[in-house]
């Protein structure tokens, strides 16, 4: 069904209302993505709040991604949170103290003067950085935008496809659930049974302060989060040893948008971007090789230690219809699934849900276990989009307008009723609202 929005007049207030989020979670160097639950800079979140933040200044737009990126590790990894020094140990979990970037991170060459994790998020950066460079090229190149980012993205993708291929077949691995940023996905739910939780008493979850806990994940879940980021931290942070790995769709997808645009990045900065949309013609190609399932119609995540693909089908399964070169019979099967009873999308869902409705683990208001969000609905739009099926497109496009507005920028929500679950004045919500409204 469709959402009938934009009603003469109205049209404004969103953008007045969504502009007023970004403004209070404003920090003066970057947007932290809520006020209670999320003080500090995460990476993928700035990355989709700079391609809203662009439509109202696209000088903070730029801002937000120099920060992050200036928060970079020697060996080019972008680091998942970036820690605010004047924000209180006890207001997030795991803190500063936690992940000791500046000692356990010295190998890898962690940066001094900021205290960051030690993990990754999807690498949406280039996509963004080139999205917001078009919404004013002036200032940009005036500023020297791109040429200042373009080193830091290229190093940050060479860092995932050198050091994280460890599958050996051209993908990147993630190597804790955080990373992917879907973190209690039922997809995890074999690979993270092999992990020991660390003892619920050996640490202290600050979200419980802030969000209910039948929308978070479980204390179990959160025991082997925090072993396998102390592992890793205890490595120091090198890469291939840990006990998890596994190839995901989303993540290999979102690599893939950004490597097209840093070809366009360079192409603007007067070299050639040949090289690089090739390489995004081979990664595009692995990734159906690898991750591609003919009977879900979908693609799936990989799990590199217990063998084979994970039958499980959650939304990062649907991201790389973002992707233009996708072969035309791959492209027709996703929006079929997306229609299909697994999502229901524009039957009984307004917006994807973020796992299988028909899945034994679906749960309507836990995390990412079936609610929708709206990075991944943003994402779905443009491939719709892309791919021509415009009324999907458009429908889905009106329905993330209407429920990020009539929830007051809800985290995320209930698939089936759009009720708002999790924090509201959510960064990326208002900033995507925002976006697809220009
Ligand atoms: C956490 C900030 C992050 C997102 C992730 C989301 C959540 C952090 O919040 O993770 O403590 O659970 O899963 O995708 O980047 O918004």
């Amino acid at each position: 069904f469709e959402i009938a929005y934009d009603p003469p007049g109205s049209s404004d207030s969103l953008h007045v209302r969504a502009a007023r989020v970004l403004e209070a979670n404003w920090t003066g160097r970057a947007t932290v993505p809520s006020r209670s639950l999320y003080p500090h800079q995460w990476s993928w979140d700035s990355a989709f709040i700079a391609i809203g933040l662009r439509h109202v200044s696209p000088l903070r737009a730029q801002t937000e991604l120099e920060t992050l990126l200036a928060a970079q590790w020697a060996d080019g990894r972008v680091p998942h949170i970036v820690f605010n020094p004047s924000v209180p140990l006890d207001a997030y979990f795991p803190s500063p103290d936690f992940w000791r970037s500046s000692t356990a991170g010295h190998t890898a060459g962690a940066p001094r003067t900021v205290q960051t994790s030690g993990i990754v998020q999807p690498p949406v950066h280039a996509l963004a950085a080139w999205l917001v460079h078009h919404a004013d090229p002036e200032t940009s190149r005036s500023r020297g935008f791109l040429a200042r980012v373009y080193p830091r993205l290229a190093a940050w993708h060479r860092y995932l496809l050198h050091r994280r291929d460890l599958g050996g077949g051209g993908l990147v691995s993630v190597v804790h659930p955080w990373e992917q940023g879907m973190d209690n996905s039922p997809c995890w739910d074999a690979p993270l049974a092999r992990i020991t939780p660390a003892p619920a008493r050996s640490f202290r979850r600050a979200d419980l302060d802030h969000g209910a806990a039948e929308d978070r994940p479980t204390d179990l879940d959160y025991g082997r989060y925090v072993r396998l980021a102390a592992d890793y931290r205890n490595a120091g942070y090198a890469d291939g040893q840990g006990e998890f790995a596994v190839e995901d769709p989303a993540f290999n997808a979102l690599l893939i948008a950004s490597e097209h645009a840093l070809a366009r990045i360079a192409e603007e900065l007067g070299a050639t971007g040949t090289a690089r949309h090739a390489r995004a013609e081979r990664l595009t190609a692995a990734l159906v090789e690898r991750l591609w399932d003919p009977a879900a119609g979908m693609f799936l995540c990989r799990d590199l230690k217990g063998g084979g693909l994970i039958q499980e089908r959650g939304v990062s399964g649907l991201v790389p219809l973002l992707l233009p070169g996708l072969p035309r019979d791959l492209v027709g099967a996703l929006v079929r699934t997306l229609r299909g009873p697994h999502f229901s999308l524009g039957d009984r869902t307004r917006l994807a849900p973020s796992y299988d409705l028909l899945g034994e683990a679906f749960d309507p208001h836990r995390y990412w276990r079936g609610p929708a969000w709206f990075n991944t609905s943003w994402l779905l739009e443009r491939g719709l989009r892309a791919h021509g099926e415009l009324h999907l497109a458009d429908a889905l496009r009106a329905a993330v307008l209407h429920l990020a507005d009539t929830t007051g920028f809800a985290e995320y929500v209930d698939p089936y009723t759009g009720e708002a679950c999790g924090a509201t004045g959510f960064g990326w919500t208002a900033a995507l609202a925002l976006d697809l409204h220009h």
